[in-house]
């Protein structure tokens, strides 16, 4: 069994990393992950139904609730402790973060290179002519505001399952992923493609795997070194030891 010291030797001999993370990173945060996203009003529905284009369009106001309550719910919470230990581990070696998350919270906590794969919370657009939209935070409303331009209905500018990802952003995770020999991978259940391929591609071009999960995920197998764990309590003790 693999310890943290030897997960913490495989960093400091690290040349360049990579993060994978998942909404697990966000939990200590207060932000439920994905799959337990769906609490209280939103029990009865999916995220795979609620979080694609057709599920906005067949219910407008429906989608745009759930994003809303969600974008608000950021104003309460902060970076936990496995944040500020990626930003720090930045501060001392060449680290790429790439996100699936939407909370804009890695960068919130310092971080500076951060590829979200998924988008922001914070970003809108028009359904139809993808016109980028600003929506301030006190007049989200209950219901799609449309778009200035086509009058086409504003929507959150995130990947909805069955749309492609932001090209740039899948590049530069790709190239990320070709060119570490180190990838932590942090509170992902790695069900969710193409980002949960990453770790894999990294390993084809000869990098570590070292994930940070409580729990077993779709992609453990793939692991050097699995750290069953909190990440807010893990990689904390991970700098610890490359700082002491
Ligand atoms: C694509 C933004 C090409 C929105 C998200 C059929 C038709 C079309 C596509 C598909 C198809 N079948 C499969 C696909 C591909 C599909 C896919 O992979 N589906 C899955 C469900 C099988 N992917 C896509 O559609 C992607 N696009 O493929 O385009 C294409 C285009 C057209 C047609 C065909 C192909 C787009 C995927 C992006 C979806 N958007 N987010 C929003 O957030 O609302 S994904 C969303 O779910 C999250 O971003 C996250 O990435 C993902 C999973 O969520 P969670 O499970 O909650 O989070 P996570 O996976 O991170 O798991 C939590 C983990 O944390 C757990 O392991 C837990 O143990 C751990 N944990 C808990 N506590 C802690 C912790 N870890 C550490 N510390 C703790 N304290
Ligand atoms: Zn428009």
């Amino acid at each position: 069994m693999q310890t943290i010291e030897d997960a913490a030797a495989w960093v400091a001999k690290a040349q360049t990393i990579a993060v994978l993370s998942g909404a697990g990173i966000s939990k200590e945060s207060g932000i439920p992950t994905f799959r337990d996203a769906l609490t209280g009003y939103w029990e009865n529905y999916e995220p795979e139904k609620l979080a694609t284009r057709d599920g906005f369009l067949s219910d407008p106001p429906l989608v745009w609730r759930w994003y809303a309550e969600r974008r608000r719910k950021l104003e309460e919470v902060q970076p936990n402790p496995g944040h500020y230990a990626l930003a720090e581990l930045e501060r001392l070696k060449s680290v790429t973060i790439i996100t699936q998350n939407i909370d804009g919270l890695h960068r919130l906590a310092g971080s500076s290179s951060v590829i979200e794969l998924h988008g922001n919370l914070k970003d809108y657009k028009c359904v139809d002519c993808e016109k980028p939209a600003t929506i301030a935070l006190d007049d989200l409303g209950t219901e799609p505001p449309l778009c200035d331009y086509c009058s086409g209905l504003i929507r959150p500018d995130v990947v909805w399952f069955g749309e492609y990802l932001p090209e740039d952003a899948l590049r530069a995770a790709n190239a990320i992923s070709h060119a570490c020999d180190l990838m932590l991978v942090v509170g992902t259940s790695g069900l969710v493609y193409p980002a949960a391929g990453l770790p894999q591609v990294a390993k084809e071009f000869g990098a570590t795997l070292i994930e940070v999960n409580p729990d077993e995920t779709a992609i453990s197998d793939h692991m050097d070194i699995s750290l069953r764990g909190a990440s807010g309590v893990v990689l904390p003790q991970l700098l610890a030891i490359l700082t002491s």
